[in-house]
């Protein structure tokens, strides 16, 4: 059984790292569409590198949760893709391998010219605002592993939507490949979203509870 898994921000809630709705979509009063985007960040790139470098620094001091930690389990017994928007690495630290970040990667920066991607882990200084942007999908732009995240929904037999709220796009809309294809869709959330009335089961809980749960239960058979 293939099984490929969307994840947001909600997974990563109980390590300590907020999600975009905590905030109310807010940074420092800036809306997060308007501070994640290109524009924003040719007209003021210190603002845009002091959220990054913020949220970088962040990493250092959370840990992966029983949910990221289910997860890596569920790859030992079962042949699993973890389609994460998140842009955080505790998915890695608990232990997946089998990882598409499609909206970037806070821990890796890209060089404005040679588009040279490089790991990075600290706060990119002053006199850099300019030279390198983070490796990170911005509102407008492309996501990134596009084709591969296509040709596995193509051949996914069980879809988990984990701690999303479903209102970014395309992500939003990679359950629908699946339906389409006989596959089952399962969303785990703390909260009811715009899509639960499409999904075949739901389970309401925080990720720490119902996640592990979950796992448990496909692996007990
Ligand atoms: C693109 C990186 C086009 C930045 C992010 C229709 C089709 C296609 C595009 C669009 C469309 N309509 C609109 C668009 C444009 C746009 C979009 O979707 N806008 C939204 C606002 C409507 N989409 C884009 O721009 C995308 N690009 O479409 O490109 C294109 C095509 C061809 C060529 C060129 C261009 C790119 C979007 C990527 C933006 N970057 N992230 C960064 O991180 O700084 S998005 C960012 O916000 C996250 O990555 C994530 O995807 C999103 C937040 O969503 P969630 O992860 O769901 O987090 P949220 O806080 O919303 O929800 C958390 C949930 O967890 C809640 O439901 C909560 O109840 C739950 N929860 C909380 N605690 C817990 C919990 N659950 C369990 N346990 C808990 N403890």
């Amino acid at each position: 059984m293939r099984i490929t898994i969307l994840t947001g921000a909600g997974i990563s809630q109980e390590s300590g790292l907020k999600t975009f709705r905590d905030q109310n979509g807010l940074w420092e009063n800036h809306d997060i569409t308007e501070v994640a985007n290109f524009d924003s960040y040719q007209r003021d790139p210190e603002l845009v590198h002091r959220f990054y470098n913020l949220r970088r620094e962040q990493l250092k001091e959370v840990e992966p949760n029983a949910a990221h930690e289910a997860l890596a389990k569920l790859e030992e017994h079962f042949d699993t893709m973890i389609i994460t928007q998140n842009v955080d690495d505790l998915h890695e630290r608990a232990g997946s391998k089998n990882i598409l970040h499609m909206h970037g990667e806070l821990r890796k920066i890209r060089d404005i010219k040679t588009h040279k991607v490089t790991e990075f882990h600290d706060s990119v200084k002053k006199e850099d605002f300019s030279k390198v942007r983070p490796h990170i999908v911005w509102f407008g732009e492309m996501i990134m592993h596009a084709d591969e995240i296509q040709d596995r929904l193509a051949k996914t037999d069980l879809f988990l939507s984990i701690g999303t709220s479903s209102q970014v796009y395309p992500a939003a809309q990679f359950f629908q490949f699946v339906k389409q294809i006989g596959g089952k869709c399962v969303e785990l959330n703390f909260e009811e979203t715009q899509m639960t009335p499409m999904y075949d089961e739901g389970h309401l809980g925080k990720a720490t509870e119902v996640v592990p749960k979950f796992v448990e239960k496909l692996i007990g058979g």
